[in-house]
């Protein structure tokens, strides 16, 4: 049985306590890692759910990691305020954030959507903006939505309980790596059951109902999705920006605000009170909208430097 012995390539499904789950052309096999691979990085991210990696058979159904490839892309929480910045990294690969928020129950909130955004913009994720419950969508919700389309912001509209939407939503999710983020009791595990209905996830149930648990162990999980690509579940990733903004450097979070980065009179202009700032100039003819502006100050006073 040498072929037994041959390296194959797979996908981290999920890491908990020592033991990687990792999906391969065979089959799942249940793996640990090579000890030489430990020496390598810091021990919590040596291998993460969505890392792409070459194991070995060693007995049916288990296996070792030999290498872990190198990574496309890592999704982190960030420590603030430390002195040596240390990640926890939450996801490998992850393609893209599709942050979910709901029309009228609960209401779109101009301020925690720029929120979402701005943590994908941190981490340079590609964003889609999903706004379920467009059974329940009203003109006022959809005008915020198209401010967001303007910036240029993809913005799908989906319902769980219509299905409108969600061939889409599986186009956009397939063959990618794709993570949701949102506020919860807008759909998230709705939307994720119509994508794959063998997921079976509980509707309706709070994150922190049975969030405790899961955020001692952490667990990240890729689930497999029927055609092709992964959902990404990671209590890390789905409440993110409720506390999770670490960067000072804000400006770039905005992407109508990049363009015009550099066309103040004053170099280091904070886009403040200072007089031909660029920014502030865009805000007055419309080219930025006022409540991006808000947001964009508000983050900045209440963002660790
Ligand atoms: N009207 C309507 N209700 C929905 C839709 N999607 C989900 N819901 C309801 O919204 C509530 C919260 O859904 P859930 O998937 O648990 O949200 P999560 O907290 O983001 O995971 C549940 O009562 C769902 O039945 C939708 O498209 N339209
Ligand atoms: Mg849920
Ligand atoms: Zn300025």
């Amino acid at each position: 049985m040498t072929d037994s012995k041959e390296l194959e390539l797979g996908r981290v499904l999920r890491a908990h306590a020592g033991f990687f789950d990792v999906e391969t052309a065979e089959g799942l096999l249940q793996c640990r890692i090579r000890g030489r691979l430990k020496k390598k990085r810091l021990s919590t991210d040596i291998c993460v759910a969505g890392d792409e990696v070459r194991v070995v058979e060693t007995a049916p159904g288990v296996g070792v990691v030999e290498e872990v490839l190198p990574r496309r892309s890592v999704f982190a929480r960030l420590h603030p305020g430390r002195g040596k910045r240390r990640e926890d990294v939450l996801c490998a690969n992850l393609d893209q954030l599709l942050v979910v928020f709901s029309f009228y129950r609960p209401r779109m909130k101009a301020r925690t959507l720029d929120r979402f955004l701005v943590v994908a913009e941190e981490r340079d994720v590609p964003v889609v903006i999903v706004a379920n419950k467009a059974d329940l969508a009203s003109d006022e919700e959809r005008a915020l939505l198209s401010r967001y389309a303007r910036i240029g912001y993809r913005v799908l509209e989906t319902s769980a309980t219509t299905q409108v939407g969600l061939r889409e939503l599986s186009e956009i999710c397939h063959d990618h790596v794709s993570a949701m983020s949102g506020p919860s009791g807008v759909g998230k595990s709705s939307l994720a059951n119509a994508l794959d209905p063998r997921l079976a996830i509980r509707v309706g149930a709070t994150s922190e109902a049975h969030g405790k648990g899961r955020h001692t162990t952490r667990v990240a999980e890729l689930h497999p999705l029927p055609d092709g690509g992964y959902l990404v579940d990671t209590p890390g990733i789905r409440e993110l920006a409720s506390y999770d903004l670490a960067q000072a450097d804000l400006d770039h979070c905005f992407p109508e605000m990049r363009e015009l980065l550099g066309q103040c009179a004053f170099r280091g202009c904070a886009h403040d009170s200072e007089p031909r700032c660029a920014i502030r100039e865009a805000v007055s003819t419309g080219d930025i909208h006022p409540e991006r502006y808000e947001s964009y100050l508000r983050l900045r006073a209440t963002t660790p430097r």
